[in-house]
């Protein structure tokens, strides 16, 4: 390929393969970003777009955050990258520490990744090498959950439950079971919150101890909300029970926070929203606030421990990345929860969820809304699919957003979601639901 001098806009659309994208619709008519500030993007050509879902539900603390930026750029003057393998570096320590202090009971260990994908990942292999170092290695078995998305490593699509995500891939992990998806429209439709109806969904565990003994059976991981199949809020006492039937079995309770993270749904964890510890905790975006890329695993103590015995020169656990603790990547996160607990923003949302659920549920009754979800500071609106096929009323909401109302948003399938940047003021939750109300009209 002959190459093209350097200018500010792309020239030539074709050679990056875009992920999760419809590539050719995006290069006949490309949805272009140049800069952020604040609750906004601003396109290459001059528009100010309001972010309606956190650039992609991580940038809880709004764009370009001058702490953030300072911090990253003194970390890059200061030391640019040290190995995580045998050798550390201050800040991976103090982070870790502070991510201890903020997960609740004795989550008190912190293992870095740089994506939720490999947070998972991580999180399976430990609770796996956990059985083997605890002399129960037959418990090889993992549980997830239909519409659960834990990121696109072979780990978390084998125990994701997302048709598309799984059925290119050949054929996954073995050994892999999944609960029913927690959602039920005839019985949940325009639920605030948690819905009174579904945590019997969790017996379903009970059945699956039932056919392949719990002596086999690893872990279960779930999403407190499951994010990116359109934002479906564990029904109320859902998670409890999960943790009562994983307690009743010895089976270990992975909780997939890398969306409910970092204030999401009002706490640092949803864990905390819903009184309930699991045993690990994954977590990524909201960590750094976007502005680097890192994840990991919150672990609790008992886990940890298990594996720190046999002779201390040997590693412990055969298992990490080269950029896991990544310099930039602290400095950022350690300047991210800063902000966060500076501007108290994780009780923001808490004080916002009743404003901001009036705001989107106002929606109900435009043409097509079939459905409507809030939780936190999150929203989604299920729209009928149009004569188009499943995910083209959908696809026409984002372009129609974009173009005509200068607002980002996420869509899945036919549903759109909102998760705003946490500092959205109240009129701008009245700006992006009449936004997006114009959206719905007129892909009616
Ligand atoms: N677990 C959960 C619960 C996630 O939501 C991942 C793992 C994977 O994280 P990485 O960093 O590897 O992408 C995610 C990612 C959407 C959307 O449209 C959601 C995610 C990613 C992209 C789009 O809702 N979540």
């Amino acid at each position: 390929m002959t190459s093209n001098a350097s200018t500010d806009l792309p020239n030539d659309l074709a050679a990056y393969w875009m992920p999760f994208t419809a590539n050719r619709a995006f290069k006949k008519a490309p949805r272009m970003l140049g800069r952020a500030k604040g609750m906004h993007y601003h396109t290459p050509d001059g528009r100010k777009v309001l972010d309606g879902v956190a650039g992609l539900w991580c940038v809880n603390t709004g764009h370009g955050r001058e702490e953030i930026v300072a911090a990253i750029q003194a970390q890059a003057q200061e030391m640019d990258y040290a190995p995580p393998f045998q050798i550390g570096h201050p800040k991976a320590f103090q982070l870790a520490s502070r991510l201890a202090a903020m997960a609740p009971g004795d989550l008190d260990h912190v293992f870095f990744t740089n994506s939720g994908s490999e947070a998972v990942d991580t999180a399976l292999k430990i609770a796996l090498a956990y059985w083997n170092v605890s002399g129960q290695g037959a418990r090889t078995r993992l549980v997830g959950r239909v519409r659960g998305y834990n990121g696109v490593g072979f780990g978390g699509i084998s125990v994701g439950g997302m048709v598309a995500n799984r059925k290119y891939f050949g054929s996954l992990l073995t050994g892999v079971d999944h609960l029913p998806t927690t959602y039920n429209r005839s019985e949940q439709a325009f639920t605030r919150g948690e819905p009174a109806w579904g945590a019997h969904l969790a017996d379903e565990l009970e059945n699956i101890v039932g056919l392949h003994d719990a002596s086999t059976l690893a872990a279960v991981i779930v999403e407190p909300m499951a994010g990116s199949t359109g934002a479906l809020p564990a029904p109320q006492g859902y998670l409890k029970r999960l943790r009562e039937i994983c307690d009743k079995y010895g089976i270990l309770l992975i909780f997939d926070e890398v969306i409910t993270g970092f204030g999401r749904l009002g706490h640092a964890f949803a864990a905390e929203r819903y009184g309930v510890i699991p045993d690990m905790i994954t977590f990524a975006k909201g960590v750094t606030a976007g502005a680097v890329p890192m994840g990991g695993v919150l672990v609790r103590k008992g886990i940890h421990d298990a594996f720190m015995k046999g002779p201390e020169h040997a590693v412990e656990l055969f298992h990490g990345y080269t950029y896991s603790a990544h310099p930039l990547a602290c400095a950022a996160a350690l300047a991210t929860l800063d902000i966060y607990a500076r501007e108290d923003l994780f009780g923001r949302v808490l004080r916002l969820e009743q404003l901001w659920g009036d705001a989107v549920h106002a929606l109900r009754g435009l043409p097509h809304v079939a459905d409507i979800r809030t939780i936190g500071l999150v929203g989604a609106i299920d729209l009928d699919p149009s004569d188009g096929g499943p995910g083209k009323r959908g696809f026409d909401a984002l372009n129609e957003a974009f173009h005509k109302q200068d607002l980002l948003i996420r869509t899945a399938g036919d549903t759109l979601v909102l998760a705003p940047p946490l500092i959205i003021s109240e009129s701008q939750i009245g700006e992006m639901t009449e936004k997006l109300g114009k959206v719905i009209r007129a892909v009616a």
